[in-house]
């Protein structure tokens, strides 16, 4: 199995995901600050030249949410996912897919200042979205409850990068779910290696507004 990655960019979720589940993978490295992301064998994997894409036999698949969707349905004794049956599921894909269709693009919105329309626009706005994780963080400590699952290494990945953007005050239960999620090993084993392969390839680490996480 193959993650191809690059340090400190959404690629970063799925390294997360792998390490939670400790599976074999490999890592190959595409420079999308070097233009790599263009070169016609990786836009093969991902015709959208972008990070993270995985590559498991023949399987191919990008976008950070269907890569830990297929991950977590490839190894369920890893327990990241949820059966295709039990009655869960239904809540897992609705936050397998809402932090790419509603947190990012209210995230964005935000960034730009724009006005949007919070009825006609899919992510509603910022507040919305905020008031739907408290609302599900009121049953337990993860979104679905006592199950630390896929759908947690995505919020509180992008989360805390609202949090150091300053798109969303870093306090009260999104705060303390943050913080729950990065206390992981699975975190600090990923982040160790993010870390690792940043310095490696001498990459400016420093994480503040200027140089969020993502820093592409
Ligand atoms: N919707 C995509 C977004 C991925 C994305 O924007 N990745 C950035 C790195 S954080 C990238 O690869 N950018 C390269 C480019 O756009 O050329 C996902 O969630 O996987």
């Amino acid at each position: 199995m193959k993650l191809f990655y690059w340090p400190k960019t959404r690629a970063f979720r799925a390294l997360w995901m792998l390490e939670e589940m400790r599976v074999p993978y490999q890592l190959e490295f595409v420079n999308i600050r070097a233009g790599a992301q263009n070169d016609s064998n990786f836009c093969r994997v991902n015709p959208m030249s972008k990070l993270p894409a995985l590559e498991d036999g023949s399987v191919r698949v990008a976008e950070s949410g269907a890569v830990l969707l297929y991950l977590a349905d490839r190894y369920p004794e890893t327990e990241l996912g949820v059966p295709l049956h039990d009655p869960s599921r239904g809540r897992f894909l609705q936050w397998m897919f809402f932090t790419g269709s509603c947190l990012e693009p209210a995230m964005a919105e935000r960034v730009t200042g724009a006005q949007g329309n919070t009825v006609s626009f899919g992510w509603g706005d910022l507040a919305r979205v905020e008031h739907a994780f408290e609302n599900a963080l009121e049953e337990g400590p993860w979104l679905l409850g006592d199950q630390f699952t896929a759908v947690d290494i995505l919020a509180a990945s992008t989360l805390q990068i609202a949090f150091i953007a300053k798109l969303i005050e870093p306090q009260g239960v999104l705060f303390d779910y943050v913080e729950r999620s990065l206390a992981r090993e699975g975190y600090e084993r990923a982040s160790a290696i993010d870390r690792r392969e940043a310095e490696r390839l001498a990459l400016n680490t420093q994480i503040g507004v200027a140089h969020p996480p993502h820093d592409d």
